[in-house]
Order: C-alpha cells, then structure tokens, then sequence
C-alpha cells in the first residue's frame, strides 16, 4: 500500500494549511479545515475496514453517513502541519447518522478531530446538497476580515456591498456575497446550526469578532474565496477613514457580473 503522506489530497492539504498559516490566519492552534475525500481516492492508501478508535461527536449528521473526511486536530497548530501530519491530521469516517466518527489514520498523539467539527459537518451536508461536487469547509481567523466586524455594521447586505466595491473581482468570485453571524460561543452545536444555516445562501460565513468560514469544491476554490474576502477587507481598513472621491457603482457591479456570467445575489444591488 502507498504511503499516505503521497496521496494528492494530503499534499494539498498540507500545503494549503502552511499557506493559511503564512498568510497570518492561523496563528496558534487557530483556524480549521475538513476535506471530504472519496473512498476511491482512499483505496491505494489506507485499509478501511481498519478502525482504530471510535469518537462520539455530540451531535447528528444523519446525511453523513459513510462519508470520509481528513480533518485538523483539535488544539494543533497549522505551523506545525507539515512536520508532522500525522500528529496533527486524522482521517474519520461519520457513521452513526453523524454521532460517531471512526478514526482511520492520524491524531497519532491520542488526540481528536477539531472543536469546530460540529460547524464543519453541518456545512458539508448543507453545501453538498446544494452542490454535489462540495468537498472543503475551511475556519481561520483573517485580521482584516476580522477587524472589519468591529467597525462595520454586520447587516449582510451592507457587508457584501462594501466588499464588492473593495475590488473588481470580488463580485466575480462571490456573487452570492457573504454571510455574517454576530459573535457566538464557538466551538458548540449552536454555531456550527447557525453556520450551516447561514451557508444555505453563501459559501463565505463571517463570524463577527472572531473569523470566517469558507466553503468550496477544492481547496484552491475555497482558500481563493477567503483571500479575496480579505483582501477587499484589507482595502477597506486602508481606505475606510479617508475622504472617497470615487468608487465603483451598482450599476458598474453589474456589468462586471454580467460580462462574467454571475448572477449576483438578488436584492443585493440597487440596479
Ligand atoms: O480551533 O479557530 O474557532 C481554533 C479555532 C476555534
Ligand atoms: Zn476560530
């Protein structure tokens, strides 16, 4: 059997929380990211029938069932992913409508799967629904995104407008816009229903004083989503006390969308 330190959805995975963490988002044990991996994509590389532990969750995922996800532990820090993923990462496999996680490779410490699981599986059954090819939700903590919520109104509208006029692009890359939650206790079953609730309509969730979720087909998809999030966020804080002498318009916004075929989110522009 090949190594699984080999697998391409390890080595992506791998590198994309070493880029999360030199981009500045994951400082200590902050941040968190699952991808579900398919059991072919499993097959050359771990025996499946073998289960070291069996983890309750504390919640039920009743459409996750049989689905296999690779997942940053809790308490682990993303700096440290690649010297060690096996002390850092772990594979699971949901059985039990979502309230037992087998472990098939990793937490090698004894360890477990991140606090945020519950926000995590949540999303993914809510995004898979709406998407079958979904496979990633990624957390982390980007401090211009995260400044941003102490100085802006949180109303959802307003948030994805002020965004959107923040770069060209980011109509193009969002055109759903972002979601935004008011501080929670994080870490429970409460944000991570309020989470996958808020994900019905966005694949960005802002979780004001504290971070973002992403939600993505690949992880390149969902890493690009948040970067440019926070981009447009880091323009914002730049710009944000000065006098505006010009910015793009609605109707500018929309003919961005139109010329990149997305429909931007309905009620979103006044056009
Ligand atoms: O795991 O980011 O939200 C650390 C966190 C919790
Ligand atoms: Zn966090």
């Amino acid at each position: 059997m090949a190594s699984i330190l080999d697998a391409p959805f390890m080595v992506e995975l791998i590198r994309t929380t070493t880029n999360m963490y030199d981009h500045g988002w994951d400082e200590r044990n902050g941040g968190n990211v699952s991808l579900m991996v398919d059991e072919a994509d499993l097959a050359d590389y771990l025996d499946v029938e073998n289960v070291q532990r069996r983890i309750p969750t504390g919640f039920d995922a009743p459409t996750l069932d049989g689905r296999y996800f690779l997942v940053t532990g809790t308490g682990k820090y993303f700096k440290n992913v690649q010297y060690d993923p096996a002390g850092n990462l772990g594979i699971i496999r949901v059985t039990d409508r979502g309230r037992t996680a087998e472990l098939l490779w990793g937490y090698a410490d004894g360890g477990t799967f991140t606090s945020e699981l519950p926000a995590h599986l949540m999303s993914h059954a809510v995004r898979l629904s709406q998407n079958p090819a979904h496979r990633v939700v990624m957390h982390c903590h980007p401090a211009n995104l995260l400044a941003m919520t102490f100085v802006h109104d949180l109303d959802e509208r307003s948030f994805t407008r002020t965004l959107w006029r923040m770069c060209t692009e980011c109509i193009i890359v969002f055109p759903e816009g972002v979601n935004v939650l008011p501080w929670m206790l994080c870490g429970t079953n409460e944000i991570g229903e309020a989470t996958a609730e808020k994900m019905k309509t966005a694949r960005l969730v802002v979780w004001g004083q504290h971070g973002i979720y992403g939600a993505g087909a690949d992880l390149d998809e969902t890493f690009g989503l948040i970067e440019t999030a926070e981009k447009a966020a880091e323009i914002y804080l730049k710009i944000a006390h000065l006098p505006i002498l010009q910015t793009i318009t609605d109707a500018e916004l929309k003919q961005a969308a139109d010329a990149f075929h997305v429909v931007p989110r309905a009620g979103f522009l006044d056009v």
